[in-house]
Parts: structure tokens; C-alpha cells; sequence
């Protein structure tokens, strides 16, 4: 049976239909521990976990948004999933708090209905979406992508979304369309750390065209089959795979076509740290730390954590390299 929720327009299962999150994991984690042979005593607490999960996971769930697999080149990372909830309470969403945790704990209050996002600036088409016909606009893809952080954290996510080339191609861009500029909501009344000067608010990102028509650059609007957690940037955020966290804008409400570069939120909190390329790599230290290795969250921490290498363009070389072809990526960093 199909409930419409009468908020947000979209079809909610009902909760014995659905499979909760935990069981779901577990039954993946199952099947991997089958195909090395290991599987006989996690098999023993199996029920009883089913069981457990059901009654934790009532009444915790988001809205399904299903996608089918990308086959986009680069967009299935062969690598374990993180967890769903380290990746929903690990996070940096600065109007919520500075703090990690900050998010999940403060962004229950964000507003995700209704959502406009307003596409304006060089385009022959401009015009005002709201985020249920944007959502449609194209086909729901999944993709597992890496996220990295510029402090040197990472996670892998199956994200949910389309190319925003998708959107770009419609609204058809004028010539003198040389960047995309993504402003995201300053909302003081929900958002508690706008009031605060940590960043100059609203938060803003941007890509070069070509950067931002890349089939891997995602329109996102959920993750792990669900619409997205407000701390994760709902209802729509940008996903940047080979590029450090912060290009990937959360909650979206202007997407702007523009001659110049424009400014983001973090070159101007500290040009000298963070420019507008921010692609990652691994050459190019922060100046207050390296940027060869990363920590990917989920894995066992403290002093001796294992890092892993961190790859040029975030592993996304084959696809993205040519973008920077005959660039100094010292001085575009
Ligand atoms: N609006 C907004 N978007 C944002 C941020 C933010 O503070 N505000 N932080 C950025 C940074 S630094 C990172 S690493 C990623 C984190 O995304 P995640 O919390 O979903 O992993 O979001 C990016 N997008
Ligand atoms: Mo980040």
C-alpha cells in the first residue's frame, strides 16, 4: 500500500513494507561474509537482529527515492559503502554548527517544503522550479561516489540524483555562460549558526561550465534509496566527486549562469587555503597540513589509524584530467 504524504508529494511506503536501513545493512555485510565463507556464525544472531532493527528503526525513515545504477564512467565506486549513520553524523553543514555532530543534532529544524530553486543569470530559459518538478526533471540515478573533505576525511555514498548537465542543457545557456554559481539557503529563523560569522553567508560555490556539464558533477537529492537527511544537504545539493567537500554546496535555492568566477564561501573566509579550483590533490598541501592521506570515516580510529593514500582527483583522474589539461594546478588549486 501507497500513502501520499500530503507535504512533500511524494510516495511513503508504508512501515511494514519497507525494509529498515539496519536490516538492510546487515543483510549486505550477511552476504558478504557468505561469499568468504565466514557466514555461519553471524547466521546464529540473525533473527534476533531483524527483530531488534525493526523496532529501532520505526518511525525513523525518510522518504524512499530509488535510483536506477549509473553506468555514467567513474560513478560506481567499487568500495565499501559507509555506514548510513557515520554518514549522517559526521558532517560539516556550518549554519548548523561547526562541530561534527553539530548537524544531526541541529538541523531537524530546516524547512525542505516547499523549495524553490531559482535558475537565473545568462540562460535563455531562466526560471523558478519547485523541488517536486525539479526532482522529475530526469531519470533518478544511483552513484557511489568517494566524498572528500579537504580536513582529510572521506566516505563512500550512494548518492541519488541526476547530471546536472541534465538541468544546464534545458535552461540553455547563453555564450557568455562561463561559470555556474550555486547559492544555498541563509535562513537565520532554522539555520542557528547564520547568525554567527564563521562564514559570509549565504553559503557559495561555483564550477567552470565544462566542470559543472560533466556527467559525474550530480544534482543530488538523496542518498542510500532515501531523499536526503537535512544535515546531508537537503532537498537538493551539488555533488563534486573529485573535489574537496566544500564545492558541494547543500541546500540549493539559486543556481546562477555568470561571466566571471564568482566567489565562494571558503576562498573568501581564507583565499591563501582554499581557491576555486579545489580539486583534490594530493601534490598540493593545505598550508597548515598535508593533503597525501586521508582517514575514511567508519574505519577503526585513534593515533594509529591506517590512512590511505589520497588519489589525484580524488580517483576520478580518467574521467575529470582533461578539464585541467595544461593547468598549473599549484597556482589553480
Ligand atoms: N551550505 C553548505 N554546504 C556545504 C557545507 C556547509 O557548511 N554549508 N560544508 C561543505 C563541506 S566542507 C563538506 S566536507 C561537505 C560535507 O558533506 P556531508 O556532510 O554530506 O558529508 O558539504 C559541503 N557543503
Ligand atoms: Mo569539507
Amino acid at each position: 500500500m501507497l500513502i501520499r504524504s500530503r507535504d512533500d508529494g511524494l510516495v511513503h511506503p508504508i512501515s511494514s513494507e519497507i525494509t529498515p536501513r539496519a536490516v538492510y545493512e546487515q543483510r549486505r555485510d550477511l552476504l558478504r561474509l557468505m561469499a568468504t565463507g565466514a557466514a555461519g556464525a553471524a547466521l546464529a544472531g540473525w533473527a534476533g537482529r531483524e527483530a531488534m532493527a525493526q523496532t529501532q528503526n520505526a518511525g525513523g525513515k525518510l522518504a524512499p527515492l530509488p535510483g536506477a545504477k549509473s553506468n555514467v564512467p567513474g560513478a560506481q565506486v567499487m568500495e565499501k559503502v559507509t555506514d548510513y549513520k557515520d554518514a549522517t553524523t559526521y558532517n560539516n553543514f556550518y549554519e548548523f554548527g561547526t562541530d561534527k555532530a553539530d548537524p544531526a543534532k541541529n538541523a531537524h529544524t530546516l524547512k525542505t517544503r516547499p523549495w524553490t530553486v531559482e535558475v537565473e543569470g545568462l540562460v535563455k530559459k531562466p526560471g523558478t522550479y519547485g523541488i517536486e518538478d525539479l526532482i522529475k526533471l530526469s531519470a533518478q540515478e544511483e552513484r557511489v561516489y568517494r566524498l572528500r573533505c579537504v580536513e582529510g576525511w572521506s566516505m563512500v555514498i550512494p548518492w541519488v540524483g541526476y547530471s546536472l548537465a541534465e538541468l544546464i542543457k534545458r535552461v540553455e545557456p547563453q555564450g557568455n555562460a562561463k561559470y555556474v554559481e550555486f547559492v544555498t539557503l541563509a535562513d537565520p529563523k532554522t539555520m542557528p549558526f547564520v547568525g554567527s560569522r564563521v562564514l559570509d553567508w549565504p553559503y557559495a560555490e561555483g564550477l567552470r561550465m565544462d566542470e559543472a556539464m560533466h556527467p559525474l558533477t550530480l544534482l543530488t537529492f538523496g542518498m542510500y534509496g532515501e531523499v536526503l537527511p537535512n544535515q546531508n544537504g537537503a532537498p537538493v545539493r551539488i555533488v563534486v566527486p573529485w573535489k574537496y567537500g566544500f564545492k558541494s554546496a547543500k541546500s540549493i535555492v539559486k543556481i546562477r549562469f555568470v561571466e566571471k568566477e564568482p566567489g565562494t564561501a571558503w576562498n573568501k573566509a581564507a583565499a591563501n587555503e582554499y581557491g576555486f579550483y579545489s580539486n583534490v590533490n594530493p601534490d598540493v598541501d593545505h598550508p597548515r597540513w598535508s593533503q597525501a592521506t586521508e582517514r575514511r570515516i567508519g574505519e577503526p580510529g585513534g593515533l594509529f589509524a591506517k590512512r590511505r593514500k589520497t588519489l589525484l582527483f580524488n580517483g576520478y583522474e580518467a574521467q575529470v584530467g582533461q578539464l585541467y589539461a595544461g593547468m598549473d594546478l599549484k597556482k589553480f588549486y
